[in-house]
């Protein structure tokens, strides 16, 4: 049985992850992913929306995946693959050559990431939504302020 392993935060989960972890599932029979920690993503200087157990659910609800462990620290990899007897590690091409010390014990790929879909470019977009009501308030404040200039000149 040939096995896969790879490692991330998935927060967030959109095509960008399911697109790489259905990549990693064609390259053999059984993928393996390490969901980071909240504890490791904080090292990672990464603050997730999903809890790790929230986003370890969802990466092992989709039908690519087959395990899913918490990645705990940065140096774990090398037992990880031991234990799983993973015959390849990949990781998207952000990471391209940082894993490849692994190589004597596993093939190191690094596959090209998804363009134009990203957690960070989520939030942001997110982080733009107004509430109408805050489009309201905001006008009658205006309206309020021209009241106010207009008092204020007589
Ligand atoms: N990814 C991708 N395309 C995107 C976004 C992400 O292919 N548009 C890939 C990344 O390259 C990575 C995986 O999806 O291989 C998970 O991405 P993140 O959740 O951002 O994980 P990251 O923070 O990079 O953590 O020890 C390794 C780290 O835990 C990796």
């Amino acid at each position: 049985m040939r096995t896969i392993i790879t490692y991330g935060t998935f927060d967030l989960f959109h095509v960008g992850h399911v697109r790489l972890l259905q990549r990693l599932f064609e390259l053999g029979d059984r993928l393996v992913v390490g969901i980071s920690t909240d504890d490791f993503n904080e090292k990672k200087g990464k603050k997730s929306f999903y809890s790790y157990e929230e986003r370890a659910e969802i990466v092992a609800s989709c039908k690519y995946v087959s395990e899913v462990f918490p990645e705990k620290e940065w140096g774990q990899k090398r037992l990880d693959v031991m234990h799983y007897s993973a015959d390849v590690f990949v990781m998207g091409d952000d990471w391209q050559g940082k894993f490849d010390e692994l190589a004597d014990i596993c093939e190191v790929k690094y596959l090209p990431r998804t363009d134009a879909i990203s957690t960070t470019y989520i939030k942001k977009s997110l982080s733009k939504i107004r509430p109408p009501e805050l489009d309201k308030l905001e006008s009658s404040l205006h309206d309020v302020l021209d009241i106010v200039r207009a008092l204020s000149e007589k």
